[in-house]
């Protein structure tokens, strides 16, 4: 009796016929060549980016650095709250994460492997600042002086975010944090400071990443630092102190920075892709984009909340000067947009006149389970921002995904599902650039696997494996088909 062939069998054989493929399989070498059309290489070269366009990769201070308690860095609420129990998955911390602060000479060979042109890192403020206001620490922003002269030695170009979430605990627990307009006015402080000290290198900055997620998380969700639930009249002023922060920063770095440098953020809109691509459902899609945002990217933009945010918040809603709105939409140079996955909508009867639609339980997800895999969001994040608010220059500020990443025999991570993430948002990246779209530029998140916030290291994102007990990167497939794609100017 022949052996019955398993599934497994079958799985084991295929998966060892593409290993070889990948080690350079010589199966169907001396074979000529069909003439069909199908033989034919792709036509990438038909699909390419705009010229100059500039590709890049993303990492964040508290996610990398470790190195907490060196040359005087003060803690951050992050240090509090992930030594707390029961906080972050296995009870994680970003003590040594990547150990970037004593690695990132290795690091930035990593870059230059990828081929990347820029460099998107965050400030920790509580290196400048160890309290978050008063007395700087030089020896903080020696770490950022050294890393940018390194980057620029190599040929990448430094754009610098300086808040990434590490808000210094010493605010925290004087001032109740972004409760308080205290924190609004030291960020403020803080960021002068730091621009008048790099901007004669640093010519992009960003204010604030993603607000949308660190004040939605920590301050109403309580599953990010500082772990609160603030009712909702507390928390809309909350949001409200974030992006009026956000607006004296702009104010600080448009007084203290050196000629030609550019001052944006980097917001992780609610990006509402239309369910089908008809003129009904895209005027959905727009309206739902504009409201979805309305307590941060919409207010920035515009200067004023909508109607429909300051009615449904009711007496909640936060309290306001005109003043404090006009500081708020401060005219910025460039819009950065972090994407993962979007937001299906469909036009309905409703007087909002959209419905966001739930996904079904089969909807695919990579290995968050909050990333579905909707490529689109690449094409109508920018569009929208393009569309709604006029903005001239947008960079993709994040995008990337996490996988199951287990390193195979040969040491190396086979990550084809990021490569399939990537190919295809992608694609609808190149769809808006073909149209006009002005993306300046893609920062892939991340250059490597670092400290998932309340994943702990559970989850990576990286282009390059880290193994987190001898410190060793691993460059993945992922990152042969990064460097290929920044090579054609094209996807790969
Ligand atoms: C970005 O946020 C961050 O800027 C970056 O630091 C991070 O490493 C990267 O994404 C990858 O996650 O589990 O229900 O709490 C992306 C937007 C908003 C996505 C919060 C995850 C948490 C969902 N994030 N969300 S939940």
């Amino acid at each position: 009796m022949p052996k019955r062939v398993t599934r497994r069998d079958f799985a084991k054989v295929a998966g060892a016929a593409a290993i070889g493929a990948s080690a350079g399989s010589t199966t169907f070498a001396g074979r000529a060549p069909r003439q069909t059309a199908g033989s034919r290489p792709p036509q990438t070269a038909t699909r390419p980016f705009p010229d100059r366009f500039l590709w890049g990769t993303a990492t964040a201070s508290y996610q990398v650095e470790g190195a907490a308690t060196e040359d005087g860095r003060g803690p951050s609420i992050w240090d509090t709250f992930s030594h707390t129990p029961g906080k972050v998955v296995n009870n994680a911390t970003g003590d040594v994460a990547d150990d970037h602060y004593h690695r990132y000479k290795q690091d930035v060979q990593l870059m230059k492997a990828l081929g990347v042109k820029t460099y998107r890192f965050s400030i920790a403020w509580p290196r400048v600042f160890p309290q978050g206001d008063g007395v700087p620490n030089p020896k903080g922003l020696d770490f950022y002086n050294r890393l940018v002269d390194e980057l620029l030695a190599n040929g990448i170009e430094p754009f610098a975010t300086l808040y990434h979430w590490d808000l210094p605990q010493s605010l925290q627990a004087r001032v109740g944090g972004w409760e308080s307009q205290d924190t609004s006015h030291a960020f403020a402080n803080y960021t002068g400071y730091v621009t008048k000290r790099l901007t004669d290198r640093v010519k992009h900055i960003f204010t604030i990443n993603e607000f949308g997620a660190f004040v939605e998380l920590g301050y109403r969700l309580g599953i990010h630092a500082p772990g609160l639930k603030l009712p909702p009249g507390r928390f809309n002023q909350t949001r409200h102190n974030a992006v009026l922060g956000h607006g004296l920063a702009v104010q600080a770095i448009r007084a203290r920075a050196k000629p030609g440098a550019k001052v944006g953020l980097a917001e992780n809109l609610a990006v509402c892709a239309p369910i089908i691509e008809t003129a009904e459902h895209i005027e959905a899609a727009t309206r739902a984009t504009r409201e979805l945002n309305a307590q941060y990217m919409t207010v920035i933009q515009e200067g004023r909340y909508t109607d429909l945010y300051l009615k449904t918040a009711g007496s909640d809603a936060p309290r306001f000067t005109a003043a404090e709105l006009k500081t708020i939409s401060s005219l910025l140079d460039f819009v950065g947009i972090n994407i993962y996955t979007p937001l299906y909508v469909r036009a309905d009867s409703s007087p909002q006149g959209f419905q966001v639609v739930p996904h079904p339980k089969s909807f695919p997800h990579m290995a968050s389970f909050w990333l579905f895999v909707g490529p689109e969001a690449l094409y109508w994040g920018p569009r929208h921002v393009a569309t709604i608010w006029n903005v001239k220059d947008i960079y993709i500020t994040e995008n990337g995904c996490s996988s199951s990443d287990v390193p195979a025999g040969d040491g190396r991570v086979y990550d084809t599902d990021r490569i399939m993430y990537l190919r295809n948002y992608l694609t609808q990246l190149q769809r808006a650039t073909s149209e006009g779209v002005p993306v300046r530029g893609y920062f892939l998140w991340s250059l490597m696997d670092n400290f998932e916030w309340a994943d702990g290291y559970t989850n990576r994102f990286g282009l390059n494996y880290v193994d987190y007990q001898t410190q060793t990167r691993t460059p993945k497939l992922s990152a042969d088909f990064y460097k290929e794609v920044i090579a054609r100017n094209a996807v790969a």
